[in-house]
C-alpha cells in the first residue's frame, strides 16, 4: 500500500525521507529507534513506529507490537527495552548484563529491563487498525487483545501504590521524559550513588553531546533507583514502604486511560465485551482530575507519592490529559489556556511545535533532551487530543509546525524549540512513523 493523499514536493520529499528513515531501522521483527543510540526494541517507540508502519507496511506494525508483547512478564509488565542478542552487549548502557532479568522468575527468555514506559499501546494497535483496516490485521488486534488487557491489569493493581486508581512510575525512565524538570524535586530526594559513577560506562556520549544529554548526576541516581528494584526482584509489593522514586505522572496515567477507551473499541471489533473498558476508563479519568489536577495553576502536575505534593514545574506533561475523550470541558478549557500560553505558543499559525518544557520557566534548556526541545511523540499526543476534543484549527496549526520543522531539519530525534535545528540521532524511528501519520 502507499500514499493516496496528493501533497506539495516538500511533503512527498518528507514522506520519502521517513520511509526510508524506517526502513533503514527496522530489523527483523522490530525498529531500532536509533541505530546508534539505541540500538535495541524500546517499548513506546514501538508503539509509535507501529502507527507509521500502518501506512506503508501494515504487516511491520503488526510485527513490531506483537514481537514487544512477546517480551511481556508473566505478571503483565511490558518491559521498557527489549534487547537484541545480536547487538555487542556493551552498545548501549544500561544494558542486558545490568538489568539481570534472566534471574527473575517470570521474566521472558529474551533480556529485557524490568521498568515500564508509558501505555500507549493500545491506542497505538487501534490507531493503527483504523488507518489500516484488514483480515490479517483484525486477527493480530485479537491476539494482542489479551495481552493489551494483561497490561492495563498490571498498572492497575502492581502499580495503584497511592491506592487511588492511578499508577506510580518508580523511575523517571518509565515516564519516557527521561531529565523532564518535573523529575528534579523527587530525583533531588534519592541518594546518588556516586561510588557508583565510575563503575559504569555511558555509552549516550558516544553518539551525541553531552550538553544535550542528561548529567553525570542524573545518570548516578537512575542507577541507584534501578538498583534498588532489581534488589527486590523487580516485586512491587514493597514499593510504599522502601522504593526512593515514587510518583503519578499525568501523562503515563493519561495513556492509561485513553488505552481502556482503545480497548473499548478493539473489543467491539473483534466481538468482546467493551463495557468493563469504559467503566475503567471512566474510573481513571476521574482519579487524574481529583489527584493531579491543580485549580490555581490550572495545569496538571505529577505528583510525588514521598511527600504527597504535586511537582511545581510546569512541563508539557501537564497537556497531555487532552488524550482522554471523556476530560470533563472545564480541564480540557484549562489545558487549551495553558497550551496556547507564552509557555507553549500553541496557535493556529505558529513557527515551531510546542517545546518539553515551560519556555518561560528560568530552568528552560533549548538543547537539553526533556528540558526544552521539541519532541515529535508528544506534539502528536497532544494533536490526538486537540482532534479529540474538536479543537480542528489548533490541531492544524500544530500539525503544520510538525511538517515545516521536519522538512527542514529531517527526522531528527529532538529539536531546538526556536532555531528549529534538529538534534540527538538524525534518524529516529517515531519522528519518521507519526511524521508519515501526520502527512497522510
Ligand atoms: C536513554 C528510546 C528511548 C525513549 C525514551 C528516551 C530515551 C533512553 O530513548 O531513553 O538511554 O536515554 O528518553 O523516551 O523511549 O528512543
Amino acid at each position: 500500500s502507499g500514499k493516496l493523499v496528493p501533497a506539495t514536493p516538500d511533503e512527498d520529499e518528507l514522506w520519502r525521507l521517513a520511509v526510508r528513515t524506517l526502513d533503514g531501522n527496522w530489523e527483523h521483527d522490530h525498529t531500532a529507534p536509533s541505530r546508534t543510540l539505541y540500538p535495541h526494541q524500546w517499548s513506546w517507540d514501538s508503539a509509535f513506529i507501529a502507527i507509521g508502519w500502518a501506512h506503508v507496511h501494515p504487516d511491520r506494525a503488526w510485527t513490531e507490537l506483537t514481537s514487544l508483547f512477546d517480551a511481556q512478564w508473566r505478571d503483565g509488565r511490558v518491559p521498557h527495552i527489549v534487547f537484541n542478542p545480536a547487538v555487542p552487549v556493551d552498545a548501549y548502557f544500561p544494558g542486558p548484563g545490568f538489568w539481570a532479568s534472566a534471574a527473575v522468575d517470570g521474566a521472558p527468555r529474551v533480556a529485557t529491563s524490568g521498568l515500564v514506559q508509558p501505555p500507549v499501546h493500545a491506542l497505538a494497535a487501534w490507531h493503527a487498525y483504523r488507518r489500516a483496516p484488514s483480515e490479517s490485521g483484525r486477527a493480530a488486534l485479537g491476539r494482542l487483545y489479551p495481552r493489551l488487557v494483561a497490561q492495563q491489569r498490571y498498572l492497575a493493581t502492581h502499580r495503584d501504590v497511592g491506592g487511588a486508581g492511578l499508577a506510580s512510575i518508580v523511575h523517571p525512565w518509565e515516564s519516557g521524559l527521561d531529565n523532564s524538570p518535573a523529575w528534579d524535586a523527587p530525583l533531588a530526594a534519592v541518594p546518588a550513588e556516586v561510588a557508583a559513577l565510575g563503575a559504569y560506562r555511558r555509552r549516550d556520549l558516544a553518539h551525541a553531546a553531552a550538553a544535550h544529554r542528561p548529567t553525570d548526576l542524573d545518570y548516578a541516581r537512575y542507577v541507584a533507583i534501578v538498583t534498588a528494584y532489581r534488589t527486590a526482584g523487580y516485586r512491587d509489593d514493597g514499593l510504599a514502604d522502601e522504593h526512593p522514586f515514587l510518583v503519578e505522572c499525568p501523562l503515563f496515567n493519561a495513556a492509561m486511560g485513553a488505552a481502556e477507551h482503545a480497548l473499548a473499541g478493539i473489543a467491539g471489533e473483534i466481538g468482546a465485551d467493551p463495557g468493563p473498558h469504559t467503566e475503567r476508563a471512566a474510573r481513571i479519568t476521574t482519579a487524574l482530575v481529583n489527584r493531579l489536577y491543580d485549580p490555581t495553576t490550572g495545569t496538571f502536575h505529577p505528583r510525588d507519592l514521598r511527600t504527597g505534593r504535586l511537582t511545581p514545574a510546569r512541563t508539557v506533561l501537564g497537556l497531555t490529559p487532552l488524550l482522554l475523550p471523556d476530560l470533563p470541558a472545564r480541564q480540557v478549557e484549562a489545558i487549551r489556556v495553558e497550551a496556547v500560553s507564552s509557555r507553549f505558543g500553541l496557535a493556529t499559525r505558529m513557527p515551531r511545535p510546542l517545546p518539553s518544557h515551560d519556555r518561560t520557566a528560568a530552568d528552560f534548556e533549548p538543547l537539553r533532551y526533556w528540558r526544552g526541545p521539541s519532541w515529535m511523540n508528544i506534539n502528536w499526543l497532544v494533536r490526538h487530543g486537540l482532534l479529540g476534543h474538536g479543537h480542528t484549527e489548533l490541531a492544524a496549526g500544530l500539525r503544520a509546525s510538525m511538517i515545516e520543522l521536519a522538512t527542514t531539519a529531517g527526522c531528527h530525534e529532538y529539536f531546538h524549540p526556536e532555531t528549529g535545528v534538529g538534534l540527538g540521532s538524525p534518524a529516529f524511528g517515531w519522528t519518521a512513523a507519526l511524521l508519515l501519520d501526520v502527512l497522510a
